[in-house]
């Protein structure tokens, strides 16, 4: 271990002792604004290998420990009350904001999207979760999207939603796509940045826990491809391969793929054998790289031997060299898959000069990696270590050359930081802001600072400010941070526990997502925005780089029944098609018959063209809920198993008669 690591280890063993002797946590208490009044309540430890880690931790800065000492008060550290002029921040009624927030939505399985600085949310995606408020997994084109068995239901109702990441033209954001990851299942979706909507879903072949994501930047090779044709996708979680079954205990023979998926098409390309489990992914300006902080690089499958190793890797993969390779032929396949997978572990890739791989060694245990946006480093910090370590892209570029000796000798800098350092974003004027876990901080550290010290230069001081957050942060994201075109306004911290910043509402509390102004500095926390649980990662867009759709063409539509005259029933033997219109305030059929048995598709189009006019329709006791928007069609199938007369009626208030707004179902027996 060194010195660092040591007093990491120090830390976090007294943080455990501290927190398991504390008393059991109170559900409502007056609310008090400062880290402290946290730490002094029990918190969860949690004893690893050789060291316990107390959630909520110990203190190391003199900020925190001035805030202690005024913890009756408002906190005067960074700012409080009288200090901010929070109405600068203010979104008056009327005005819009400056920024989209796209954010994940954890084990809902959704994404989410915010307004800032307001924090106003706008809209809930449904991607891999089921959602009535749009019928998302109950009309037909939602399901074919999802996957379907083959009886036609669902084959995955559960998602977990991690990360999500937009594609990119010249460095920045073009406004076409944005991707997310599925860690339960292993899936990718995309939603259209047009609409707001998933379109496309794929399951990775011969893969489990699949975490981070990132599209690439440009191609590699092509100089005219200067837009994000490839999305790469890490993998957590070691399995047998082919994972039937054959070999289920013998973890010499687990191992795990980096996978890379076609923007366009959505299918898997390539994928990659690597040591270790993959975790977050990023990817270089000039697309020759992308990277994955890997931990377990002891191949454990037991949570001991995860944590055995004292330094684990930064991942780089030279995709020019891999996509040679997969043409070369130099792959082999796993099990019934047809994805073509190359050999990137240490012992298949001896020579750097062929290598397609290199594993740049950190600390142990790393949780995220992140590029700096003038495309020169790569931040890689680990939970159980209190650094951060730099990695510089040219010299990973030289390494692949043959002309550097060790892995580690792309290393420039490793400031020690804070505890539990977990994800860096960065602003526009050379400077890195990490999450700090353990510390509930985010520590602002100046890479060009952290660099000289690292060479040696002791008047050189990587940490330029702290600031406390409520609570335990997992991802902070800077506005246009993950661009060529960051701003350097604003970070938003993403907290995993909000504990006592907002009204009670029982045991599950909203998550924390805390706005930071960063432009000055030192770092004001300038607004708490609740959000509902929980979100990982999201990205701050400009919003001009955002263009929708307000209505739909209703040509996009093969079914669409575009005049409210085509409404009609039609019968195949047992299957009965029913071609329906809404129209502000009624459906083009006053009423339908069909018989117990019968399989019924119903196929609904909107003719309003209005923005905003979206009808719902709903049949009760047949489980039937979905909504058109303006001009769109989609469509449900059910079997009309109940006689009887059912209203099917508009749920979505949309005319004055709205409540009259329904037609009768008659299923007879
Ligand atoms: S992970 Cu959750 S805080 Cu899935 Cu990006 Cu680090
Ligand atoms: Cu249509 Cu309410
Ligand atoms: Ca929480």
């Amino acid at each position: 271990m060194s010195e660092g690591e040591n007093k990491a280890a120090r830390h976090l063993s007294e943080a455990a002792q501290k927190t398991t002797r504390g008393k059991a946590t109170e559900s409502v208490k007056p609310a008090r604004p400062d880290r402290r009044s946290f730490l002094s309540n029990g918190a969860v430890a949690v004893a690893g290998a050789g060291l316990s880690i107390g959630l909520a931790g110990c203190n190391t800065s003199s900020d925190s420990a001035k805030s202690a000492g005024a913890a009756s008060s408002a906190p005067k550290a960074n700012g409080g009350p009288g200090e901010i002029d929070y109405s600068k921040y203010e979104v008056p009624p009327g005005q819009l904001d400056t920024y989209y927030s796209f954010s994940s939505g954890g084990h809902s399985g959704e994404m989410r999207i915010y307004g800032l600085p307001s924090g106003r949310l706008f809209k809930r995606i449904p991607v891999f979760n089921i959602d009535c408020l749009v019928g998302w997994g109950i009309t037909n084109e939602s399901k074919k999207i999802i996957g379907t068995k083959p009886d036609g239901s669902l084959k995955y109702c559960t998602g977990d939603t991690h990360h999500v990441h937009p594609s990119y033209t010249d460095g920045t954001y073009n406004g076409k796509y944005i991707f997310v990851n599925d860690k339960i299942h292993s899936r990718i979706a995309r939603v259209r940045l047009d609409t707001m909507e998933c379109d496309k879903i794929t399951e990775l072949p011969n893969v489990q826990g699949f975490h981070g994501i990132f599209p690439d930047k440009r191609d590699p090779v092509d100089p005219k491809i200067n837009y994000t044709t490839r999305v790469f996708c890490g993998s957590e979680f070691h399995i047998p391969q082919p994972n039937d079954g054959r070999d289920l205990n013998n973890p010499k023979n687990y191992f795990c793929l980096f996978t890379c998926v076609d923007a366009e098409t959505m299918e898997p390309r390539w994928q990659v054998k690597v040591d270790g489990n993959l975790d977050l992914v990023a990817t270089s300006y000039d697309g020759k790289l992308a990277c994955s902080n890997q931990y377990n690089s002891e191949n454990g499958v037991h949570y001991e031997e995860t944590m055995a190793a004292e330094r684990d890797a930064c991942v780089f993969f030279h995709i020019e060299r891999i996509e040679a390779a997969v043409k070369a032929g130099k792959t082999f396949r796993i099990g019934t898959s047809k994805v073509p997978v190359v050999d990137g572990t240490k012992a298949a890739n001896p020579d750097p000069k062929t290598s397609l791989t290199l594993y740049v060694p950190v600390p142990k245990n790393p949780h995220g990696v992140n590029t700096s946006p003038d495309g020169k480093y790569y931040a890689c910090s680990g939970k159980l270590s209190p650094t951060a370590t730099l990695i510089d892209h040219g010299l990973v570029l030289q390494w692949f050359d043959g002309q550097l000796k060790e892995p580690r000798d792309t290393v420039v800098a490793e400031p020690e930081i804070g505890l539990g350092p977990l994800h860096t974003a960065f602003d526009n004027r050379g400077n890195a802001y990490t999450t700090l876990f353990l510390d509930s901080q985010i520590v602002k550290w100046n890479i060009e600072a952290a660099i000289k010290s690292y060479k040696g230069d002791k008047a050189a001081k990587p940490v330029v400010d702290r600031i406390d957050v409520q609570y335990q942060p997992g991802h902070g994201f800077t506005s246009m941070g993950e661009t060529k075109e960051a701003d350097g306004k604003f970070f938003l911290s993403d907290n995993k526990f909000s504990k006592d910043r907002f009204l009670p509402v029982g045991p599950l509390h909203p998550e924390t997502a805390q706005l930071i102004d960063i432009s000055g500095d030192k770092m004001k926390l300038v607004a708490d925005h609740a959000v509902y649980s929980e979100p990982h990662d999201s990205i701050i867009i400009r919003r001009e780089l955002i263009k929708t759709k307000q209505v739909y063409d209703i040509n996009d539509f093969p079914n669409a029944v575009k005049d409210a005259k085509e409404c009609r029933v039609e019968r195949k033997g047992r299957k009965v098609t029913v071609y329906l219109t809404s129209q502000a305030p009624t459906f083009g059929l006053r009423e339908w018959t069909v018989k117990k048995g019968d399989e019924v598709t119903i196929i609904l189009t909107n003719l309003d063209k209005v923005e905003d006019l979206t009808h719902g329709f709903a049949i009760p006791k047949y489980d039937i809920n979905f909504i058109v928007n303006p001009q769109e069609t989609k469509s449900v199938t059910f079997k009309a198993d109940k006689p009887g007369v059912y209203w099917a009626y508009c749920t979505n208030f949309c005319h004055a008669l709205h409540l009259e707004m329904r037609s009768r179902m008659l299923v007879e027996a």
